[in-house]
């Protein structure tokens, strides 16, 4: 029986109209359209107030990684709330969850990493390592070090420093963003831009403008440079395989700092605990947040390596920032079952071994559809380019409507995904079973047939 008084879909439906601005949306639209009322999910499945079933291919918003449902969090939580429901990590203290989580987070992140700062989510990440990064130069003796490089098309958050780290024009229009100090360079979207060049050849181009970036700047005023491995909200941009090591090399030779955000690839998303591990890379800084908890409870931070975290204890001694929930216990231990459960079931292996390369090959087999311009994925990330004529690789004129005609279909259909312009995307729960790949895969082709033939190309 519901807790909530006199529940009802209407009331509820209303309430939610008259007093509750969502986030990322058109208020007015989503209270005209009513907002769907999701109320219970179990697994992969999610249901509505209606007990209409929805194959969540989109684990929430990138973050349910162990699925719905799992008893063992709660009882970790009821626990933990009992013995200690709040209490700080300033002036000194910490508790046995927190220093527990920062341990076992670290233990999974490879050598030069034995360290976290404890925020509340992703955009809370991305503003410490910002100011963590800046903190780290003036300790070096190189105060003018300041400038962060990013990407057009990322995403970093919606705080100050987290909408202007990412690349998206339309939040920049709103507040005055980015704010001084943050540069963008483009991203490594060989589909839309690499033109004649081959993935590879793209993806060193694409790298290389870090470098031009640089020396335009003068590295002694860069102190770092900021990417997903993945590039997730932007429309899983994966990038061709010569990216990466080439983003390493520039940033190494140029002595700035290396960011990867594993908010979205993190805890085996990509089939590695983090999606740096998945391209052999080692940032310095690299906030996390999401697959943590698998979004239970609300939890993010930063893995700090030694070069910087060594800095910061033994030349820095204050670092003036935190959040009254840095290291939340409960949120922590939330946390803390979260990875015992992805180890104990070998969920991340999984996602390398067997249910990844099964989606892999369920997903590319869309590629044979006439809108599908690429399928591509990693782990369990996929994206599927709508193309109008694939041999040209033409794209819709109209790239939302484009998308929002498939996601419709899907959702009537009792299938999440997302569509982000006109690419499709799924990153599903990390325990999907292979039955349910193939519902994702057969729903989308029926999307994709749909509007195949009501769109004008
Ligand atoms: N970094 C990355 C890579 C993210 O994907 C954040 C930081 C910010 O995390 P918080 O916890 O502050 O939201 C994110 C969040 C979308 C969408 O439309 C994606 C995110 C958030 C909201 C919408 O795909 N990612």
């Amino acid at each position: 029986m519901s807790s909530f008084p006199a529940a009802s879909p209407s009331n509820i439906g209303a309430l939610d109209a008259a007093h509750h601005l969502h986030p990322f949306s058109d208020t007015k639209k989503v209270n005209a359209a009513g907002a769907r009322i999701i109320a219970r999910g179990e697994g992969c499945l999610i249901f509505d107030n209606h007990g209409k079933r929805y194959l969540d291919a989109f684990a929430g918003l990138w973050c349910v990684n162990i699925g719905y449902g799992r008893h063992e969090i709660t009882d970790a939580v009821t626990r933990q709330m009992n013995e200690l429901p709040y209490y700080n990590t300033f002036f000194g203290t910490t508790t046995t969850p927190a220093a527990l989580l920062a341990e076992k987070i670290t233990s999974h992140a490879g050598p030069t990493i034995n360290r976290v700062f404890f925020t509340g989510s992703g955009s809370e990440a991305n503003d410490t390592w910002f100011r963590m990064a800046r903190v780290y130069w003036g300790a070096m003796g190189k105060p003018t070090k300041k400038t962060v490089i990013s990407r057009v098309n990322g995403y970093h958050g919606s705080t100050v420093a987290g909408a202007s780290l990412g690349g998206m024009k339309w939040m920049h229009e709103q507040g005055d963003l980015p704010i001084p100090g943050i540069v963008h360079i483009g991203q490594p979207y060989w589909y839309a831009e690499g033109g004649e060049l081959s993935p590879e050849e793209f993806g060193l181009k694409a790298a290389r403008e870090l470098e031009a970036k640089i020396d335009e700047l003068g590295e002694d005023n860069v102190a770092a440079f900021v990417a997903e491995p993945i590039q997730g909200a932007g429309g899983v941009i994966i990038p061709p395989d010569t990216y990466w090591p080439e983003i390493a090399r520039i940033c190494r030779e140029h002595n700035i700092l290396l960011v990867c955000d594993e908010v979205i690839c993190g805890f085996g998303r990509t089939g590695q605990w983090f999606g740096h591990q998945h391209y052999g890379v080692t940032p310095d800084l690299a906030p996390i947040a999401k697959g943590l908890s698998s979004g239970y409870l609300p939890i993010g931070g930063v893995l700090v390596s030694d070069r910087v975290g060594d800095v910061l204890v033994n030349e820095v001694g204050d670092f003036n920032h935190g959040f009254t929930y840095s290291g939340h216990p409960v949120c922590a231990a939330a946390a803390l079952e979260n990875i015992r459960i992805l180890e104990d079931e070998g969920i991340v292996d999984r996602v390398r071994d067997t249910i990844g390369p099964y989606f892999a090959r369920a997903w590319a087999s869309l590629q044979d559809h006439p809108m599908v311009g690429e399928a591509v994925s990693v782990g369990l990330m996929g994206a599927v380019q709508l193309a109008a004529d694939k041999a040209t690789r033409t794209r819709f004129a109209d790239k939302e409507k484009a998308g929002v005609t498939v996601r419709n279909h899907c959702l009537e259909n009792g299938l999440v995904l997302r569509a982000t312009g006109d690419r499709m995307l799924a990153s599903p729960p990390l325990v999907i079973s292979e039955a349910e790949v193939d519902e994702v895969v057969t729903k989308l082709r029926a999307g994709l047939d749909h509007a195949w033939a009501v769109l004008e190309r």
